[in-house]
């Protein structure tokens, strides 16, 4: 099997990270307006207001909500099939629980999407990346309640609607997988999801299963909802899986990494196989943990199955040796794996890697997958000529998509579409960092917040042009 020739090339971007803007038009305050820089060593701070005296990345992004017609013209110029982006809740119901949506918030990304249409690029819609209404965490106890998920049903009914037979592609939840109540967590990756920092988090077990539990559900209901006014409708959801390799062929190493990477999977075996997973709920019961399950959910899990899977991967992570009580992921500061570099904030470049979960993933479920993030966050260098050399980042994109050619052309596995992480400079969800950049296009923009916000294309803009026309015939 070749690469079709519909395959989606492009890009993903998230509101939080590029629009700024966030007090335009209506727009309420989002659990990520909250998140100070932070960077590879010092982890972003956590507020709970707005401090005046603090720099918030989000507040500014890269400013695509007033930019976005020249940034989607760069795009279309690099010849993209499809943009991923998302629709940051507090521009369409500002606290969450309001009656009526915020007609302003809508109709900026009715705008976006016509842009997009416009230069024939598909737009590919994430329904919760990470934004939140602050309100619905401090009111209502976040994902914890289930009036939440209510909350981000009407949400998603609106948006359905409103870009209703414009967008065909839609994506429930990103990365929702990163909740998971027998891991421990720093502080920003239960917030992103959740708006909870993990420290505070009560009888964490509990929640963080309730969480999962009530976020798994409101994916399945979307996607029942979604089908329902509109069968052409294709919905998915994103996850961030790592392939976790063992530290030795010790079969308990082994075991114990299938685990660690398993652990991973329970929310997608729910989304495809028609219910929450038995194996999950006996797990749950042996610790303690009960379920705020109704009756009804059973349907919910039953009619709401992905029509596919998105899969962000950046990096491969090594688990620690069997008994060990080290937190394992390399992402997360765990065991370097000898064989692979990492980037400068540690990430491990594994283009192996990339073709590992598409395999395994599709023969787990057999649905089609687009990969919807990856990328090389970089330190990028302006040279006196005023050019972006990033021949770094044209080989950690070349790898792997070979290595994604070779999922589908060797290993029969169908994947969609490809979709590079920031494929213009943004805001760091990790870090805040603007200078851990990951575009094409370099935005003139420091972790200070200064500079002339001016787009210019980098070296790697051409070289994706051209895999794009070529369909990746002549990868290096
Ligand atoms: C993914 C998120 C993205 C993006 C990416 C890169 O997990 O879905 O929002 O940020 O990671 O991470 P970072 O920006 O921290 O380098």
């Amino acid at each position: 099997m070749k690469l079709d020739s519909n395959f989606l090339w492009g890009g993903s971007i998230a509101a939080h990270q590029c629009e700024g803007a966030f007090q335009a038009d209506g727009k309420g305050t989002g659990i990520m307006d909250l998140v100070t820089i932070g960077s590879y060593q010092q982890p972003r701070e956590i507020d709970s207001e707005i401090n005046p005296n603090k720099r918030y990345p989000s507040h500014q992004g890269i400013d695509f909500y007033h930019r976005y017609r020249e940034d989607i013209a760069l795009f279309a110029e690099m010849g993209f099939k499809a943009l991923r982006i998302s629709i940051d809740w507090s521009r369409i119901y500002p606290k969450g629980d309001e009656e009526q949506p915020n007609q302003a918030g809508l109709k900026y990304y009715q705008d976006v999407v016509e842009e997009l249409l416009k230069h024939n690029i598909e737009p590919i819609v994430t329904l919760y990346h990470f934004e939140m209404p602050v309100h619905l965490v401090k009111q209502y106890g976040s994902w914890a309640n289930r009036k939440v998920v209510d909350f981000y049903l009407k949400f998603c009914e609106t948006v359905y609607q409103a870009l209703n037979h414009k967008v065909k592609y839609w994506v429930t939840f990103n990365e929702m997988n990163h909740i998971d109540p027998q891991t421990e967590a720093s502080d920003i990756f239960t917030y992103i999801i959740a708006g909870l920092k993990y420290s505070e988090i009560e009888n964490k077990k509990q929640t963080l299963a309730t969480i999962g539990y009530n976020m798994t559900l409101a994916s399945c209901l979307a996607v029942k909802m979604g089908h329902e006014i509109n069968p052409d409708n294709q919905i998915g959801c994103v996850f961030g899986i790592e392939p976790v390799y063992p530290v030795d062929c010790n079969p308990e190493n082994v075991l114990n990494a299938f685990q660690q990477m398993d652990r991973d999977f329970y929310q997608i075996d729910a989304m495809c196989n028609g219910e929450f997973p038995k194996y999950k709920l006996n797990e749950y019961q042996d610790l303690g943990i009960e379920l705020p399950i109704n009756p009804e959910d059973s349907q919910a899990f039953e009619h709401g199955r992905l029509d596919f899977i998105g899969m962000n991967y950046y990096a491969s992570s090594v688990a620690e040796y069997e008994g060990s009580d080290a937190n394992s992921s390399a992402l997360f500061g765990g065991l370097q794996n000898p064989f692979l570099k990492t980037s400068k904030w540690g990430w491990t470049i594994d283009p192996i890697g990339i073709r590992y979960l598409l395999n395994y993933t599709y023969r787990k479920y057999g649905l089609p997958i687009i990969i919807t993030e990856n990328g090389l966050g970089a330190v990028d260098k302006v040279n006196q000529a005023g050019e972006i050399v990033d021949d770094y980042r044209i080989a950690y994109l070349s790898d792997h998509i070979s290595e994604i050619k070779k999922a589908v052309e060797l290993d029969q596995v169908a994947c969609f579409g490809y979709l590079m992480w920031g494929p213009i400079d943004l805001v760091s969800a990790t870090t805040g960092q603007m200078s851990k950049r990951y575009g094409f296009i370099h935005v003139d923009l420091d972790d200070e917040g200064r500079g002339s916000l001016a787009r210019t294309r980098k070296k790697s803009f051409n070289w994706y042009q051209q895999v794009i026309t070529e369909n990746a015939e002549n990868l290096k």
